[in-house]
């Protein structure tokens, strides 16, 4: 009979004779992840969006080609957020949010490769954000008449007017691309609605009525569908539905959260964001909700795509 301290000598020596016998077939690590190949040639154009940069704390802009490839920083200002950049009509410049010169963020605009950040709104100790683009005018939400409200200026920061003045959160304008009204979510009927409203003001119209949040609208292209974000499934679903209000079709069935659909410029498609596969992350589906193709491939957060027109 062996002593126990010379017993477990033995039975280790056996164990690293066996490892040493199987060491080819121990398990070998992880090899760095190849995403499967994608038909991507259909994808064309440029796409905006904001990255949460692992390590450094904040979120960026970056741009890539529509199929996914050419990633590239444009905003790296310092440890400042940098968020929902929006082209302007002739894809030069890109208007976006930024809290650089201070702790409440503006608008700014610059150009389309991150050169000449110029502040349009000063609304310390409010705020000015979700710029929307179209032809001459930028419209966007603010807090600095109480609580948030859509407002529209001219693209150098010019001529503000006020749209909405009703008690209750206004966000996330949206223009028609004919840029005769605007899409917007408001929480003013007890949750989040979507509404239109002329781009003078007049005609506000609630196009949702429902007990879930409704959010992120998008013109197509063509002026006939909006996309947007419903929670009405228990998750944050992507549909589309006629600017009254009509005709709702659900785009996206997965219980992770779908965001932010923004159209192709010849409306076939919408890219969004989702975490199906583990965090947020930039997809392109056609615009019935077919064939998904995925765009990006990092860790950090990739939100808010926005498709130049
Ligand atoms: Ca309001
Ligand atoms: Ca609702
Ligand atoms: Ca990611």
């Amino acid at each position: 009979m062996l002593h126990a301290p010379l017993r477990q000598l033995c039975f280790l020596t056996l164990l690293l004779a066996f490892a040493a016998c199987n060491k080819d077939r121990l398990p070998l690590a992880p090899k760095p992840f190849t995403p499967p190949p994608q038909d991507t040639s259909a994808l064309t154009g440029m796409i905006a969006f904001n990255r949460d940069r692992i390590g450094m704390g904040n979120t960026e802009i970056y741009v890539m080609k529509a199929d996914g490839s050419g990633v590239t920083l444009i905003t790296d200002f310092g440890p400042y957020n940098n968020y929902n950049p929006v082209w302007s009509p002739d894809g030069t410049q890109i208007a976006f949010n930024s809290t650089r010169d201070g702790a409440f963020f503006d608008v700014f605009v610059m150009r389309a490769d991150g050169s000449g950040p110029t502040r349009l709104t000063s609304s310390s100790p409010s705020w000015s954000g979700a710029p929307a683009w179209c032809g001459t005018r930028i419209a966007f939400y603010s807090s600095r008449e109480g609580d948030n409200d859509i407002y529209v200026m001219n693209a150098d920061g010019t001529g503000v007017t006020r749209l909405t003045a009703t008690a209750g959160s206004d966000v996330s304008p949206a223009w028609s691309p004919a840029c005769d009204r605007i899409a917007f979510v408001s929480d003013r009927d007890g949750n989040k609605e979507l509404y239109v409203i002329n781009a003078d003001g007049t005609g506000e119209t609630r196009v949702t009525d429902n007990p879930w949040g409704e959010m992120d609208p998008a013109w197509s292209p063509d002026g006939r569908r909006i996309a947007f974000t419903s929670q009405r499934d228990g998750y944050e679903e992507i549909y589309t539905m006629n600017p009254d209000g009509s005709d709702v079709v659900q785009l996206t069935q997965r219980p992770v959260t779908n965001r932010f659909p923004s159209w192709s410029p010849d409306g076939s498609r919408i890219a969004f964001t989702s975490d199906r596969d583990g965090n947020d992350e930039i997809y392109v589906m056609h615009a019935d909700g077919t064939g998904l193709i995925r765009l990006t491939h990092d860790g950090g957060r990739d939100w808010r795509p926005v498709w130049r027109r």
